[in-house]
């Protein structure tokens, strides 16, 4: 049992009594004890920071308390108490009770949340708004009492049937005035919740058929709309990141927010460049037939990489399953690229992850999140091996050495015109030696960082 503010009493959830700790590689589970972390040592000093800030871990509202485990065939499997019948805000601030239960057990030090994940929608976007905000004013206060943050949050612009055609990308400017109202609403919560981040995600926005579907207004027309988020973000002064969440398909057929690639040329086209980054999520890059890594090193490379949605695919499966990661080779080369684009800095590790249909147990909840958290905290532990042992820096630095010398920096800064380097070519009868790129041995030599 345990307390809560209004003195009611209620059952506790989960049956951990205690706030999850750390006890090395060698803790042996116990009945007392069955779970414990073996990497993730918060306070552990790991390439200058902590590693609660490298990884700043959250648990999403969505898939863990707002999903009720159905599939396209299936029922609601998990039953959750708040699911039942009854009071809507009575049963939302039970789920906020239990939300903050898991955040605590687990550690997270953040959350994130769409609007509709939180309250229920009310008669009039009025309604549903002073909803969302009276469980906002439920979530400042369990803030303050847990010390638990916001990473980010959303609004849902893709479940009702309004947002069928699209948020911003509708044919219906009122659907695109409905959709801003929305936003506004979340942002400023967000932004009053101290939030680090406010992410959009547009899976409806793209079409079906293009029989349907003029693509040049709606792309003008995301650009307008996200032109408008940023012009908020500066007059009510929120200091987060405005985040994009690339993917490429579902529930639309074709998704305007592809990939990192396309992503960046549409912020160009539209001068947000410099305004808004990318959430990047392993699932969704890999529906656009990237890996993670090179989502991350390309968002990298383009100064727009912000955040991650940790999750993982099924390499049977062509569609977004959102399981918890538990791939430690493929989360390492994700921290290595975490690590070389200059870290997680305000963005986190979210976990956009969701139990299988059959987890029905709420402490699978705890299970669930826990050895995620330590599953990337090991992962970040052999990325830091890979940079400090400096081996493969060391490769990349060689392989490109000549682009440092005084020929090849002259080349890039400009100074040298096509007429010159074909007259060098010829004069100095080049004839460039290719080299082995080495991937076998490369590959043994990240295998001996684990
Ligand atoms: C959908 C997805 C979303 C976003 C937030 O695939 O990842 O949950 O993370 O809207
Ligand atoms: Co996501």
């Amino acid at each position: 049992m345990k307390n809560d503010p209004s003195g009611a009493r209620r059952p506790a959830y989960f049956s951990f009594p205690n706030t999850l700790v750390y006890r090395g590689p060698d803790f042996v589970p116990s009945a007392q004890e069955p779970l414990a972390y073996r990497y993730y040592d918060k306070k552990r000093v790991v390439l200058g920071k902590t590693m609660e800030e490298q990884l700043r871990f959250a648990v999403c509202y969505w898939h863990s308390f707002g999903w009720g485990g159905t599939d396209p065939f299936g029922e609601p499997s998990f039953r959750r108490p708040w699911h039942a019948a009854g009071d809507p805000m009575a049963q939302a601030e039970l789920k906020a009770d239990v939300a903050f239960d898991l955040f605590r057990l687990v550690d997270a030090p953040f959350f994130t949340f769409h609007d509709r994940d939180i309250a229920p929608e009310g008669a009039t976007l009025a309604e549903s708004n002073a909803q969302v905000r009276r469980i906002g004013d439920v979530f400042a206060r369990k803030m303050q009492e847990t010390g638990v943050r916001l990473l980010w949050g959303t609004a849902n612009l893709f479940s009702n049937r309004r947002y069928m055609a699209g948020a911003a990308t509708n044919p219906d400017p009122e659907v695109f005035m409905y959709a801003a109202a929305q936003v506004k609403n979340v942002l400023e919560l967000t932004h009053e919740l101290g939030g680090a981040n406010y992410v959009l995600w547009g899976g409806r926005e793209g079409y079906e058929t293009l029989l349907n579907t003029d693509l040049k207004r709606e792309l003008a027309q995301l650009g307008r709309f996200l032109n408008l988020v940023v012009e908020h973000k500066h007059k009510i002064g929120f200091k987060g990141q405005i985040l994009i969440e690339p993917k490429p398909a579902e529930p639309t057929k074709h998704q305007y927010d592809y990939d990192v690639g396309t992503v960046y040329g549409f912020l160009k086209a539209h001068g947000l460049e410099k305004e808004v980054k990318v959430n990047l999520e392993q699932n969704h890059a890999l529906l656009a037939g990237h890996t993670f890594e090179h989502e991350i090193a390309l968002a990298g490379a383009l100064g727009i990489f912000g955040s991650l949605d940790m999750n993982r695919g099924d390499e049977m499966l062509g569609w977004d399953t959102d399981q918890f990661p538990n791939n430690l080779p493929q989360v390492a080369l994700t921290m290595y690229e975490v690590l070389k684009a200059g870290g997680i800095g305000q963005g986190g590790l979210n976990f956009d992850a969701k139990l299988r249909r059959q987890s029905i147990d709420p402490d699978d909840l705890v299970w669930a999140h826990a050895t995620a958290m330590d599953l990337c905290a090991r992962a970040l532990l052999v990325a830091e091996r890979m940079l400090n042992d400096g081996a493969l820096p060391r490769h990349l630095q060689e392989r490109y050495a000549g682009w440092d010398s005084a020929s090849g920096r002259a080349i890039l800064q400009g100074q040298r015109s096509l007429d010159e380097l074909a007259r060098e070519v010829e004069a100095r009868k080049l004839e460039p030696q290719p080299r082995s790129g080495q991937q076998e041995r490369l590959e043994h030599l990240v295998n001996s960082y684990f």
